[in-house]
């Protein structure tokens, strides 16, 4: 069986395609999954992909996917904390104490938006960042962790 990656979306990112399509786009994050799936299977990857409102299920998630990463059964985590990203010690402190590799990443830029978007918690626990290339960032950073993940 194909190992999976796990993509891992936060706060709102269930909203998708439902509204603010000007910064995020027309897609739901139904297709985004689908997206996903298509790109982790053109590597040769499973791909498991999941979306919650809440920070402690982020943290439990990250703590499985470093538990399959230590077991050899999963690649690691592309990780989309929303606005998580910008206030969660906790996040930063289970990427690190669970030992997976993320991959950050945002739709937007956040680097061209409000002050507050411009601190990521997340990132110096991260092997890589990636933010602004639309919904087309989630297939690219599959990519990216799985291109890592080979060394
Ligand atoms: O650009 C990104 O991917 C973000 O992680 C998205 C977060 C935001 O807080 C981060 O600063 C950057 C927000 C996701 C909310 O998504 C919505 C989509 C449609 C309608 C409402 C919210």
């Amino acid at each position: 069986m194909a190992k999976p990656v796990y993509v891992l979306n936060g706060p709102n990112l269930n909203m998708l395609g439902v509204r603010e399509p000007s910064i995020y786009g027309g897609k739901s994050l139904r297709e985004i999954g689908e997206d996903c799936v298509a790109a982790g299977t053109a590597l040769g990857f499973a791909v498991d992909f999941r979306q919650t409102n809440h920070e402690g299920v982020l943290v439990d998630w990250l703590h499985e996917a470093g538990r399959a990463q230590a077991a050899g059964t999963a690649v690691g985590a592309v990780l989309n904390a929303g606005a998580y990203t910008h206030t969660s010690v906790a996040l930063h402190d289970a990427i690190k104490g669970a030992g997976v590799t993320v991959i950050e990443l945002h739709i937007s830029n956040v680097h061209a938006r409000e002050a507050f978007r411009h601190h990521s918690f997340i990132a110096p626990a991260a092997r890589a960042v990636m933010a602004g290339f639309g919904v087309q960032g989630y297939p690219l950073a599959i990519d990216g962790l799985v291109a890592v993940a080979a060394g």
